[in-house]
């Protein structure tokens, strides 16, 4: 395993030779697990010389939590709008694939590296450097083998980072999590700073965060196991993901799907309480909407263009698609608040 992740590093570091700067991308509205991951490799090539990495995706950061780890851990990033390609010697993508969709990257842009744990094969004559990891249930596991092998020094501040984007993306070692995260989760816990920890898994939420989860229990709805909320326009495509979190812990359900709308697009995230599918609903929902979806087989997301469609009828779409994907066409839908009309007059 050792001799496994040093030959891997040594790859890298030769595919990163000679460079002075580099551009390190995550999803478009990153968590916590790809911002560790690229705070990790920031680290990483500065130990091996770079004199520049720069950290960059198309969206925001979201979530309030992952809000307070950027300021607290000071992860800095510079919003992809504002990168110019040419200026960086090498591209390196975490946590994500080429033309997965939740990049900014185009299709035709230059990759060096991608780091993944995501369920993607690299094509047989794949040009750059890849780790895909899919045993793994973070990519900040993959990143911190990495530091490990290569003897970069971790900070308090960077083991908290990564220990945080383990916990969150394996939902605290109970999902997707194999042995090799939690032997890093426990290295790095012992040297995490658990204040710091606690300021990020802790942190003052603004009003809208109360505002959604108001609309996503009056709108939550069950169609036998499968539970669906609509969360309306969103201010961060994160938000659903982390409604679909909490309402996945609804008794009598299997599966969860939580949708809105940000940016004339419809994003949903699928939560399945079994680890059932849940990636193969999310790319079959997608399909029969024309979009693009996909994840593991306890959590997966997608999104689809509103290519001019009302709101009202993408979201009708999306019901009878996951009615239809998770076989419960014929199951009418109940409320979870039963009285939800009577109480909006
Ligand atoms: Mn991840």
């Amino acid at each position: 395993m050792e001799a496994n992740y040093a030959r891997k590093i040594e790859d890298l570091r030769r595919r990163l030779e000679g460079a002075s700067s580099v551009l390190i991308l995550t999803h478009d509205f990153p968590d916590p697990d790809c911002l560790a991951s690229a705070f990790g490799l920031v680290h990483l090539f500065s130990f091996w010389g770079m004199k520049l990495s720069t950290i960059s995706f198309g969206g925001f950061v979201g979530r309030a939590e992952n809000r307070a780890m950027v300021r607290f851990a000071q992860i800095e990033s510079v919003p992809f709008m504002l990168v110019s390609l040419e200026d960086y010697d090498r591209i390196v993508l975490v946590d994500s694939f080429p033309g997965v969709g939740n990049v900014s990257l185009g299709a035709e842009a230059r990759i060096d590296a991608v780091l993944d744990h995501h369920p993607h094969t690299p094509p047989r004559d794949a040009d750059f450097f890849h780790d895909i990891r899919q045993d793994l249930g973070a990519t900040s596991t993959l990143v911190t083998r990495y530091l490990e092998a290569a003897k970069c020094p971790v900070s308090a501040t960077l083991a908290t980072a990564l220990f945080y984007g383990i916990k969150t993306d394996t939902n605290e070692m109970s999902r997707n999590a194999s042995a090799e995260d939690l032997e890093c989760y426990k290295l790095l816990f012992d040297k995490a700073d658990h204040r710091l920890l606690s300021r990020i898994e802790w942190p003052d939420r603004d009003p809208e965060y109360f505002r959604i989860l108001h609309t996503a229990a009056e709108s939550m709805t069950t169609f036998g196991p499968v539970g669906y909320t609509h969360l309306g326009h969103v201010q961060a495509p994160d938000y659903i993901a982390e409604i679909a979190d909490l309402f996945d812990s609804l008794q009598s359900i299997q599966w969860m799907v939580c949708s809105g709308v940000f940016k004339k697009q419809v994003y949903f995230s699928i939560r399945s309480k079994d680890g059932e599918r849940a990636g193969e609903a999310a790319e079959g929902i997608a399909k029969i909407l024309g979009g693009t979806g996909g994840g593991h087989s306890n959590m997966a997301a997608g999104r689809v263009p509103l290519n001019g469609y009302t709101q009202e009828h993408a979201l009708a779409k999306l019901v009878s698609g996951m009615k239809e994907i998770f076989g419960v066409q014929g199951t009418e839908g109940q409320y979870l608040l039963k009285d939800r009309a009577d109480r909006r007059e």
